[in-house]
C-alpha cells in the first residue's frame, strides 16, 4: 500500500520530500509551525504504519488459528467385515435352541475332517457337517442336523457388534443346506447356559430356499440391526432344505463391526 500525506502552508515555505518505508512524506522545512506538521506527519505515518502491521498479524493469527480448528477433527470410525476367522475358539454344539441351554457338543460330526473349524477357514472347499441326535441313518425326516451350530469366541476382538450373517453351501447333497437360523450373544463366559445368551437375529441363512443353489457357493449376506458389542456368539440351524441325514454347510461367518 502508498500511502500519501500533503500539508498545505503558507506560501514561501519550501518543501522536503521523506519516504517511511511505503509511506511517502511531504512537510514543510522552513518555519517552526513546518516542523511540527513534519514531525506531526512522521507520527501520524509511523502510527499509521505500526497500527497497520498490528491488524495484519492479527489477521494472520487469526487465520492460522482458523486453520488450525478445522485441521484437527476427532474421528471415530469402525471397521465392518467378517468377524469370524480361521483360529478363533469354536464348539460344535447339537440338540440346542436359541435360549436353551447347551444340549450337547464337541461330537456328531461324519469325521475329524468335516468339525466346525472348517465353517470358518474361509475355504468353500471345506464343510461343517453334524448329524445331529435325529441323524445318522435317518434319511427320510427334516429334524436331522436341526438344532446343530456352534458357539465362537472371536479373536478379532472381544467387543464386536455383529450386524449379518453369510453362510455358503457345501460340496453336495442340497437337502443338508441350512434355510434358517438364530444367532445370540453373550459377554459372559457360561456359554453352555442358556440364560447367558441374547437373541440378535432369527431368520433366513441367505441360502436360496426357492431353487437350488450352486455348490460350494456364498448365499446373499443377511443384515439386522444392532449396536450391542459382544464377547461370543451362538450360531443354531432352525430349519434345512429337505429330507436327509444331517446339515452341512462350507461356511458360516458373523459380519459386523469391530
Ligand atoms: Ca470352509
Amino acid at each position: 500500500m502508498l500511502l500519501v500525506i500533503l500539508l498545505l502552508l503558507p506560501t514561501g515555505s519550501s518543501v522536503t520530500i521523506g519516504k517511511i518505508d511505503n509511506f511517502i512524506i511531504v512537510g514543510i522545512m522552513n518555519s517552526s509551525l513546518a516542523r511540527v506538521s513534519l514531525e506531526q506527519c512522521l507520527y501520524i505515518a509511523t502510527s499509521t504504519a505500526s497500527s497497520m502491521i498490528s491488524t495484519t498479524s492479527s489477521s494472520t493469527t487469526e487465520t492460522s488459528s482458523t486453520t488450525s480448528e478445522t485441521s484437527s477433527p476427532t474421528l471415530t470410525t469402525q471397521s465392518l467385515g467378517r468377524i469370524t476367522q480361521a483360529g478363533d475358539t469354536i464348539v460344535g454344539l447339537y440338540n440346542t435352541t436359541a435360549g436353551g441351554s447347551t444340549g450337547g457338543k464337541n461330537g456328531l460330526y461324519s469325521g475329524p475332517s468335516e468339525t466346525p473349524i472348517y465353517a470358518i477357514d474361509g475355504s468353500t472347499s471345506t464343510k461343517y457337517f453334524n448329524y445331529g441326535v435325529t441323524g445318522g441313518s435317518n434319511t427320510t425326516a427334516n429334524a436331522p442336523g436341526i438344532g446343530t451350530g456352534f458357539y465362537i469366541t472371536p479373536s478379532i476382538s472381544n467387543a464386536s457388534i455383529a450386524v449379518g450373517l453369510l453362510f455358503a453351501t457345501a460340496n453336495d447333497r442340497p437337502n443338508r443346506d441350512p434355510l434358517s437360523v438364530s444367532l445370540e450373544g453373550t459377554n459372559s463366559d457360561a456359554c453352555d447356559s442358556g440364560s447367558s445368551w441374547t437373541l440378535l437375529y432369527n431368520g433366513s441363512t441367505g441360502i436360496n430356499v426357492t431353487s437350488e443353489p450352486d455348490r460350494m457357493t456364498y448365499g446373499i449376506q443377511q443384515n439386522f440391526s444392532n449396536t450391542t458389542p459382544y464377547k461370543s456368539y451362538r450360531l443354531l440351524i432352525t430349519s434345512k432344505r429337505g429330507p436327509d441325514d444331517a446339515v452341512q454347510y462350507s461356511e458360516a461367518h458373523i459380519i459386523g463391526y469391530t
